[in-house]
């Protein structure tokens, strides 16, 4: 055989195993799409590779990516198995038992995944099963023995191919009619008036005080957004309680709602970073439904659990003690979105969303946290995310570029639960000068600052300070999120043209 001859034979042979690869993913995503999305292969994989993450590697996907970090985890796994693919159809054409032996370990790797993933039964297997199976039968049909001219069934390639197209159409297609469901129910919602409306909005405030839904950071593990059939969702109140309780969500709407602007932070935000957003929140109280439960005086945990197996565990205390701790059903005048949680989210002002926001919530457990670890605190992070004192200056951009004169300089300060008594900035080794504070309606959202600033031509640096309500400077000392919260003075350099 010539070498050209051979080369070709070689390409033809790595597409085969792509192809069929291919053909294996697509129909057992189909099989998901149909029976239950969380077993399919590619997400059920890629959940397994966040939950397992190391800490660090989580931390630097956040910082990198940002919410783009999903997909571009998708891409990486896609890219991953293309290139095993194509190895096992190189190996398939030189010893035909190696196409099927090559996608029995795809399917138990992808079988053992799903079945992995929380809520999933034996028959979460069934997809990756199926789907191997295809694999291997089209590889071991595509390199019959019977010489051919091309080298191996070029029918066998087109049917292949074909089946590709169908059952990957069909699985998208399945998949959007089905998120459809989630909309429908969503769109559907009628939210209560509040019983307790939020205070009106002080005048005087920029426009950026509220967040938009479509502007509001998200900040998950969920590599598909979790769809929740409504007519099905029940909220569970169990564990160290006397009278567990179980609600549906026209029983959650049918309790007096309070309404309230809250601002909410992510304990991975960097110093000066974007995962805060303040909204307008309408929800369910959650400390009056605790104590109707029956509060075991042992218990100092309440552990929330999502329909996609998060565990966010916050201190009883807390709960019990803060105002305004809620079930959240209406975020901004809507039904929550569905990529923040829909339809019921806890919300603990003061504390970070990993200790006290769960999303897709599922289950409320009273236990201790002694008896149990939440899926971050047995990753490393603090058990409890009291929010740090912070500021963030937004005008100037950082490295931006104003005009000599009167410079606008502004941002936001945050100490949820503690307020914000004073915010400082300091342009280069000038004396620190107070910023103006623009009105809040509480202390659980964040402050917006501005002060003027008459820049002289050149590069200059400016920082930022606040104090919260205890008159607690917050430390200068620059720490990184990991374990509980970043700590450093927020700067940015800008260049100010004569
Ligand atoms: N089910 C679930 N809830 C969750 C999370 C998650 O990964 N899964 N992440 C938490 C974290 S770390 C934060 S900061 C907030 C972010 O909420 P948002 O995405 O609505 O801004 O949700 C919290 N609730
Ligand atoms: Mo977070």
């Amino acid at each position: 055989m010539s070498t050209v001859e051979s080369r070709r034979r070689a390409g033809l042979s790595g597409l085969a195993g792509l192809l069929t690869a291919a053909a294996g993913i697509a129909v057992a995503e189909l099989l998901a799409a149909l029976t239950d999305p969380a077993a399919g292969p590619a997400v059920a994989v890629g959940g397994v590779l966040v939950d397992a993450a190391p800490t660090p590697v989580k931390e630097f996907a956040v910082r990198t990516f940002g919410t783009a970090d999903k997909p571009v985890l998708l891409g990486g796994i896609a890219v991953a198995l293309a290139a095993v693919a194509v190895l096992v159809g190189l190996l398939a054409a030189r010893r035909r038992w190696f196409g099927p032996g090559g996608a029995a370990l795809f399917a138990i790797a992808g079988a053992a995944a799903a079945m992995s993933r929380p809520a999933a039964g034996p028959a979460a297997a069934l997809p990756s099963l199926l789907g191997g199976a295809v694999t291997g039968i089209v590889l071991w049909t595509l390199h019959r023995p019977a010489p051919r001219p091309e080298g191996f069934d070029r029918r066998a390639f087109l049917r292949a191919a074909a089946l590709v197209a169908v059952a990957g159409g069909a699985a998208v297609v399945t998949r959007r009619v089905r998120g459809g469901a989630a909309t429908r129910d969503r769109e559907a919602v009628r939210l209560p008036a509040p019983a307790d409306p939020a205070p009106p909005l002080p005048a005087g405030q920029d426009p950026g005080f509220v967040t938009a839904n479509r502007d509001f950071y998200r900040v998950d593990t969920a590599l598909t957004v979790p769809r929740v059939d409504l007519g099905a969702w029940r909220l569970r109140i169990h564990g160290r309680v006397e009278r567990p309780r179980t609600f549906t969500f026209a029983e959650l709407l049918r309790r007096p709602l309070v309404e309230r602007h809250i601002t909410l932070n992510c304990v991975s935000n960097e110093v000066g970073g974007p995962y805060i957003g303040t909204a307008r929140w309408l929800g369910v109280p959650l400390a009056p439904l605790l104590r109707e439960a029956g509060i075991d005086p042992g218990a100092d945990q309440v552990l929330a659990r999502s329909v996609d197996g998060m565990s966010i565990g916050t201190p009883l205390g807390t709960v019990l003690d803060t105002p305004d701790v809620l079930l959240c059903v209406g975020m901004n005048g809507e039904p929550l979105p569905l990529e923040h949680g829909f339809p019921v989210r806890m919300l603990t002002p003061g504390v970070y969303g990993y200790a006290g926001a769960c999303k897709w919530l599922t289950e409320l457990e009273l236990t201790t946290f002694g008896a149990v670890d939440a899926y971050w605190v047995a990753r490393g992070w603090a058990p409890r995310g009291p929010v740090k004192t912070a500021s963030r200056i937004d005008r100037p951009g950082a490295f931006g570029r104003v005009r000599a004169g009167s410079v606008p300089v502004a941002g936001v300060a945050w100490a949820q639960g503690r307020g914000i008594a004073a915010v400082e900035v300091q342009v280069d080794a000038e004396p620190w000068r107070r910023a103006e504070l623009l009105p809040v309606p509480s202390d659980v959202t964040w402050v917006q600052w501005r002060l003027t600033w008459a820049a002289t031509p050149g590069p200059h640096t400016l920082r930022v300070r606040a104090a919260d309500g205890t008159g607690a400077v917050q430390p200068e000392r620059r720490a990184t999120p990991f374990p509980d919260g970043a700590t450093g003075w927020h700067t940015v350099t800008v260049t100010v043209d004569g």
